[in-house]
């Protein structure tokens, strides 16, 4: 399936993995790249000296391209913005912000900038900065998301800029991808599903909750102080929506989610923990390994776009 992001990316599948924080680390990130996909090391909120040598690790892994997702909120980010550079790593994604700032390093040195944006106006302004290409990302996606869902994000996306568009969030299956492709995305950002892969390194409880998930057990919390976190429902989940519905200051439900997320993917604790999810978990049934993900996912959709319409 060769599209304009494929070449510019010189990927084999166009499929790029979420930057997804604890969970992409060089194990994952190396084995979607090494299967063919853009592998994604997260940066989240670690330093830049880990980063770094996670970008080494992925380098001992493949030749293939792979990139770093930097979490724009993350108090290292102008270092690990630095590293990207001074490691030439081949591609830069962004998430939770605007990356204004670090455009020009990074074309300065090669790295190509693939921005991950909510709305159609920081997509606009991303190509008119230097992107090379835009991820869409609707709500339906796990973590940190926006308002408008990928069904309308990703058409009006398309029609705003004329660099390529990546589809993300709720997408986990070759329907879907489909899908994705007849609304204009030329590639799509693949999360959830690959939290539930072999090769990714994840507490077995946490994958095993994201293969038991139906369609209604993600929940949206944060809301109420404007930083919506999609996850499955929990303990956790339950608390802090009490907590918000009470109105309880942004400090104390941070101080209540701190290091949650770390305790969900390397402890196991999805009940105290938090476990970020997209809604497409009530897709996933299996654990299977990154290459079946993508090539199962791209044989279904080359399948359907060429006329079918039932996969
Ligand atoms: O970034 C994500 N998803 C994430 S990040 C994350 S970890 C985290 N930890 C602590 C605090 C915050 C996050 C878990 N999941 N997806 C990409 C994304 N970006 N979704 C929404 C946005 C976004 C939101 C607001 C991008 C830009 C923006 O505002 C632009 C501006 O001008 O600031």
């Amino acid at each position: 399936m060769k599209t304009r992001v494929s070449e510019r990316l010189g990927i084999a599948y166009p499929i790029i993995q979420g930057g997804m924080a604890w969970v992409a680390e060089h194990h994952l990130a190396g084995a979607v790249s090494a299967a063919g996909g853009l592998g994604l090391i997260g940066a989240a909120s670690a330093p830049a000296e880990w980063v770094r040598q996670e970008i080494r690790k992925v380098r001992e892994m493949t030749d293939r391209p792979f990139g770093v997702n930097i979490m724009l909120r993350s108090p290292y980010a102008r270092e690990v913005a630095q590293v990207v550079a001074e490691e030439k790593v081949p591609v830069v994604t962004t998430g939770a912000g605007n990356p204004e700032p670090y455009m020009p390093l990074w074309k300065e040195a090669g790295v190509k900038v693939i921005p991950v944006v909510a709305s159609v106006a920081l997509a606009r302004r991303m190509e008119r900065l230097g992107a090379d290409t835009v991820v869409a990302e609707g709500c339906e996606s796990g973590g940190h998301i926006g308002e408008t869902t990928t069904m309308n994000l990703v058409p009006q996306g398309a029609d705003a800029v004329s660099v390529p568009v990546i589809a993300a969030g709720g997408i986990a299956d070759g329907r879907q991808m489909a899908a994705a492709f007849m609304l204009g995305a030329e590639a799509v950002q693949v999360g959830t599903r690959f939290v539930a892969s072999t090769e990714a390194l994840v507490h077995e409880n946490y994958k095993n909750r994201v293969v038991k998930a139906g369609d209604t057990d993600t929940v949206v919390t944060g809301r109420s102080h404007n930083h919506p976190i999609r996850s499955l429902r929990n303990s956790m989940t339950r608390e802090y929506l009490k907590m918000e519905s009470e109105g309880r200051p942004f400090e104390e439900l941070e101080q209540m989610t701190l290091g949650s997320l770390r305790r969900a993917v390397q402890e196991g604790d999805v009940v105290h923990g938090s476990v970020m999810c997209g809604q497409s978990a009530g897709l996933v049934h299996e654990i299977i390994s990154c290459e079946e993900i993508m090539k199962k996912m791209t044989e279904q959709a080359e399948k359907l776009l060429a006329g079918g319409y039932h996969g």
